[in-house]
């Protein structure tokens, strides 16, 4: 089938065809067949409402939910072409900044795979994530247009009139089909206006903020770092909630709802607060069609949900009043009544919606005005209720719960790592693929020494892989014989890069001694920082800095390389993550809300480094203690040290020799060579005298921790690989099929 259409389609030879050709073609291909899966709604449907959907590349994905892999990857063979070169020529769509945005593109997979009807509704934007570059050691970043003339989104001809400050605009709607693996199709809704002009944008990714109508949908948001950015963001809430909110309304009534019934229609997710808009709008929106303030209010309850991703308090969203009264004048009579609303339920100021100092609090709202507020893993959903949120938690006790993260298999095993998918396959057979708790049937082979080595090939043809891509890259060479220890994901000081930086400066000096390591190691990292995160910024200059020192350094090289990949995305991760043999999940327990990228290298067989923060202490209960490597404070411990606000960096950096050594050479005659002063002495000086999320007191812990698994990894492959299939074999409980499953069990109730 695929060999007569793509020949169709293309209108001559497919080995004629450019990469270019062959990809639109497929994409058509792909297209018609998912639209055979989509499926009449009957009852509740769920609607995901968020800022960011971090897809990733479509095709590969696509092809696989739609059993058409095997099939086009023959085909293609035989005509001289390969899949890999044919995935290069898709750009990655990157609608997102991370853990948050690739948490709804893989509950949209799922969902689609376990047959239920929920859509995605979200933004369009003309630039996904910026493009990261190094040079002289630094970040710069450049725009990332992604959209190219053969596109996934498709115009469905559809508009809604959004207000913005005073002022109507015509929100049109674009979908993409959602495929499920054996599954239904559903779509996700991406909003944009017309008037959108790219040619605004300047040097780099700078751009005039204030001009709306070109600017809107333009960039995908890494920061709120001025004032200008935070209205912007704002207005880009607004038009995706507006529109969405008009959407889910047309196609309730379409299907039968009076409005009164809304919640038996419609079930509404708010992706963390950027969404939060949608509980007012709603509620303005009832009101228009007739029905009075309370009732459009407790509808719109019933009918919303919240997730909560962080516990930082400089990441959850408060607007001041003045800026809502400019963008969406007509939300702050809604709001101001919700507050009062509010107000009287409790006593507590620390519950209001609108505080003294004219400060809307998006969270706040929502966990008022919607039945469910959940966390993302078991410790995050328990230090919600106990202490960030412990004043709502004891207003509200019924409506808290916990929904610890997943992943899809789909993509983070079938589709990164076919070589493994298939070994596993050929061991347990296909159940695993629907039915990821079968894996757990690997644990059966955990002795099997045959089992174990072939394990140990495939790692090690993935690793040889990554050397590969790396080296086509970004010029690098690593030694595929050596161990990959990975730390991928933002740049972010609680997720304490810093930390790992310093473990390799203590290691340059070991092996200075003659104290070398029990392997060669190659410490890679993959993160962006965003671009006015000062601090995130002279991080990622720290490790490149000292990547190079170490590279021009030929006593040192040959057991310890640094790499630092460039522009990390969706892409790159799929190929790092079934390469790596340690994984680096060393945030400051407490901080990390669950982290999902410690699931998808644990399903792909590495070790895990942790600190008991987020979903790595459920890991761990699961692999048990001999199969994981876990150091550092506890949460209580650090809850506690920021309550007494006793914590002095200073005097952990003057009684510990090595870590004062550690972080004197990073403004040392070495790093300096390479690296820039000010940089370097900017993030000296904040560990010294701040060091906020506690590196220090977790060093010496980390250190002898993750020499323990070098050693370990060196000494007893045999044992080593054991660690690794128990850790494959206990992953099916990250799936996000096992979320979505929960979250239809305890809140959306669908079909
Ligand atoms: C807010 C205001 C202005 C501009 C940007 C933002 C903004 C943007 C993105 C705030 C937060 C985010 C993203 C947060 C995020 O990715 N959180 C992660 O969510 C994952 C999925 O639940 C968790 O696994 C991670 O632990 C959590 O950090």
């Amino acid at each position: 089938m695929i060999e007569q259409k793509l020949q169709e389609l293309c209108g001559k030879d497919i080995g004629a065809c450019s990469y270019g050709e062959l990809y639109a073609a497929l994409m058509k291909i792909v297209k018609e067949k998912s639209r055979e899966e989509v499926r009449p709604v009957k009852g509740r449907k769920l609607y995901y409402i968020s800022a960011e959907f971090l897809i990733g590349k479509l095709l590969s994905n696509n092809l696989i939910n739609l059993g058409l892999y095997d099939e086009t990857e023959k085909c293609l063979k035989a005509y001289g072409k390969s899949m890999a070169e044919l995935e290069e020529a898709e750009p990655e769509p990157s609608l997102g900044n991370g853990g948050l945005g690739r948490l709804a593109a893989c509950f949209l997979d799922s969902l689609a795979t376990l047959g239920l009807p929920g859509d995605g509704i979200g933004i369009r934007y003309h630039c996904g994530l910026f493009r990261q570059n190094f040079r002289k050691n630094l970040q710069s970043e450049e725009p990332d247009f992604w959209m190219e003339a053969d596109q996934w989104t498709e115009d469905t001809g559809k508009t809604y009139t959004v207000s913005l400050a005073g002022k109507d605009y015509k929100a049109r709607l674009y979908q993409l089909d959602v495929t499920g693996y054996e599954g239904r199709t559903n779509k996700l809704n991406l909003f944009d206006l017309d008037t959108v002009d790219e040619s605004l944008i300047q040097e780099g990714i700078t751009f005039d903020k204030k001009d709306i109508e070109k600017n809107l949908t333009l960039f995908l948001y890494p920061d709120d770092s001025d004032d200008a950015g935070r209205l912007l963001r704002i207005y880009q809430q607004y038009l995706m909630v507006s529109a969405g909110a008009q959407m889910i309304l047309e196609e309730c009534r379409e299907r039968g709802s009076n409005y009164h019934d809304l919640a038996e229609y419609a079930a509404i997710q708010i992706n963390d607060t950027h969404p939060s808009m949608v509980i007012p709008e709603l509620i303005r929106l009832l009101m228009e069609e007739g029905i009075k303030f309370e009732e459009a209010a407790q509808i719109v309850t019933d009918t919303c949900a919240y997730t909560n991703h962080t516990i930082l308090a400089e990441a959850l969203e408060k607007w001041p009043v003045s800026f809502l009264e400019q963008v969406v004048p007509q939300l702050m009579p809604i709001i101001r009544a919700l507050d009062e609303m509010a107000k009287e339920r409790t006593q507590d100021d620390s519950t209001a919606i609108l505080d003294e100092n004219g400060i809307v609090h998006m969270a706040h709202m929502d966990i008022h005005f919607t039945h469910s507020t959940n966390g993302v893993a078991a410790l995050h959903t328990e230090i919600l209720k106990n202490s960030e949120l412990k004043n709502f938690y004891e207003l509200y006790p019924q409506k808290f719960n916990n929904k610890t993260n997943g992943i899809t298999f789909r993509r983070w095993l079938l589709s990164c790592n076919h070589e493994l998918a298939d070994y596993i396959e050929e061991l347990i057979g296909p159940g695993f693929k629907k039915d990821a708790d079968q894996l757990e049937k690997l644990m059966d082979f955990s002795e099997d020494e045959k089992v174990l080595r072939r394990l140990i090939e495939i790692k090690q043809n993935n690793k040889k892989k990554m050397a590969d891509w790396l080296l086509e890259k970004q010029g690098i060479t690593v030694n595929p014989d050596s161990m990959f220890m990975i730390q991928a994901k933002r740049l972010h000081e609680y997720k304490r890069q810093q930390l790992n930086l310093l473990y390799l400066i203590h290691q340059y000096y070991e092996v200075k001694r003659g104290h070398v390591p029990a392997t060669p190691i190659t410490a890679v990292f993959g993160a962006k920082a965003a671009p006015a995160y000062t601090i995130a910024k002279d991080i990622i200059h720290a490790i490149l800095t000292l990547s190079q020192v170490i590279a021009e350094d030929s006593e040192v090289s040959k057991w310890i390389q640094v790499v630092m990949i460039e522009n990390y995305n969706v892409t790159a991760a799929e190929k790092m993550i079934p390469a790596c043999d340690l994984s680096e999940q060393i945030s400051l327990a407490s901080k990390e809300a669950s982290g999902t990228g410690n699931m998808k290298f644990m399903l792909n067989g590495a070790v895990t480094l942790g600190t008991m923060d987020g979903a790595n202490v459920e890991i761990a209960q699961r692999v048990g203690e001999e199969n994981i490597y876990i150091f550092g404070q506890s949460s209580d411990q650090v809850i506690r040290r920021y309550g007494h606000k006793d914590y002095c960096s200073r005097e952990w950096y003057e009684t510990d020799p090595n870590l004062r050594r550690a972080v004197d050479f990073l403004t040392g005659k070495e790093m300096m060579k390479y690296g820039c002063a000010e940089n370097l002495q900017r993030l000296k000086n904040e560990l010294i005298g701040k060091d906020w999320f506690q590196t220090f007191p977790d060093f010496n812990a980390y250190l002898v921790r993750k020499n323990q698994a070098v050693e370990d990894y060196a000494i007893n492959p045999m044992k080593w690989e054991r660690r690794c299939l128990v850790n494959i074999s206990q992953a099916g409980f990250f799936s996000s099929d096992r979320t979505i499953e929960e979250y239809n069990q305890d809140i959306w109730h669908l079909g």
